[in-house]
């Protein structure tokens, strides 16, 4: 792995930020517990110099339905207090963002927004591919689908299809009232796929019954089945299931990893570089991860392109054992904002590698069309 203390390196200059809030319509429109979703809304930034473009996307909502954050907060937060304190700066790594963004509370996902598209920029200027400053492993990284809620007929398809195209996990959407008899008949239908079920938070300790039937389907693991903010209740439910519990939502830092795997939470995490405050702080509860013997996945927000290529580079790390949910882009997206295809072949999502960074590109002509506002800051 580099270390900017061994790098020969000038660092990056941020010349200047562009700002943008796009939209993409979703081809199907995908329910959770917390809600629908029928498009992608969501901040993208470009930072640029020395020649070269660092980008990433947010992956908070329009209002705060999967966790706290919002779009208008983060464009807030982006514009008012967090790019006016790096454009017009030099830094020689990405780790000496940390002064400036750590002493703000919470706002991980806007936090990770610059973060991440400065370790694209960095990247690039080493003209190395991300997941080499990361210290990845692999060129392909495992993945499998998410599946949102529907009816039971409708899900058996859509397991069919993912089974059939070679995806390595498949992961039900369940709410109170739309779970056991779905994971019955899926489980009944495919006796022996890597099945998981993701409740977004819909449960709560009255519902053990659901969860100890929920036990009996041989299920990889039980997704966030509790509150957002809730570790120790997690706990209680772990110790009466078989089932191991994977936490998504809860997990913000290394310190929650920490925390949620010292009291039995869950034997499980769920990744996602986008809400835990961008890469330094998802390597280090991938690494606290696995000092406790604990395996990661990556997971997703329906990202466009950009942060699916940030996903698929953070999963190349050693401890991502289980599939992550980075499946095709054209399962969601008619056209995406980058050029390359990301597409999974048997299960298997190669690590985009056009070009140094996260290795694909912009598509600034179909940007223009789904760009909803744009702005940008100068030094
Ligand atoms: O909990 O993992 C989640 C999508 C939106 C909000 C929350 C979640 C999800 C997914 C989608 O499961 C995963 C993907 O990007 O394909
Ligand atoms: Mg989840």
């Amino acid at each position: 792995m580099l270390h900017p203390h061994t790098t020969p390196h000038p660092g990056i200059l941020i010349e200047a930020a562009e700002l943008r809030i796009v939209s993409l319509p979703l081809l199907t429109p995908f329910v959770i517990s917390t809600g629908t979703m029928t498009g992608r809304t969501f901040p993208l930034l470009v930072l640029k110099g020395d020649g070269l473009e660092g980008v990433a996307e947010g992956v908070m909502d329009p209002t705060p339905d999967y966790l706290e954050e919002t779009i208008p907060g983060a464009m807030a937060f982006l514009r008012d207090v967090l790019l006016p304190q790096i454009v017009g700066k030099r830094f020689a790594s990405p780790y000496e963002l940390e002064p400036i963004l750590s002493p703000w509370r919470g706002n991980r996902m806007a936090k990770a927004v610059v973060e991440m598209a400065v370790w694209d920029l960095w990247a690039k200027s080493l003209n190395l591919p991300l997941k080499a400053v990361l210290g990845g492993v692999r060129n392909h990284v495992d993945v499998g689908v998410s599946l949102g809620i529907a009816p039971i007929g409708k899900t058996l398809e859509r397991v069919e299809e993912a089974v059939s195209q070679g995806y390595k996990r498949t992961k039900l959407k369940i709410s109170r009232g739309h779970d056991v008899k779905i994971v019955e008949a899926v489980r009944a239908a495919h006796p022996d796929i890597k099945l998981t079920v993701d409740a977004n938070t819909d449960y709560g300790l009255a519902d053990l019954q659901v969860l100890q039937a929920l036990d009996e389907f041989a299920l990889d693991y039980i997704e966030q089945p509790l509150a957002f903010d809730d570790i120790h209740d997690h706990a209680k439910v772990q110790a009466g299931l078989r089932t191991a519990l994977c936490l998504d939502e809860s997990i913000r830092s290394a310190g929650d990893a920490r925390k949620a795997l010292e009291i039995g939470a869950g034997r499980v995490i769920n990744i996602k570089v986008g809400r835990v405050g961008g890469f330094a702080a998802a390597r280090a509860i991938h690494d606290t991860c696995a000092a406790f013997d604990v395996p990661v996945w990556c997971g997703g927000m329906l990202e466009s392109g950009i942060g699916r290529a940030h996903n698929i580079h953070l999963a190349t790390l050693a401890n991502f054992t289980k599939p992550g949910d980075t499946s095709s882009a054209s399962r969601y997206f008619s056209h995406d904002i980058i050029n390359e295809p990301l597409e999974a072949v048997d299960g298997q999502m190669p690590v985009p590698m056009n070009g140094p960074g996260i290795g694909v590109t912009l598509n600034r002509d179909y940007l223009e069309t789904v760009t909803e506002h744009a702005e940008e800051i100068l030094a």
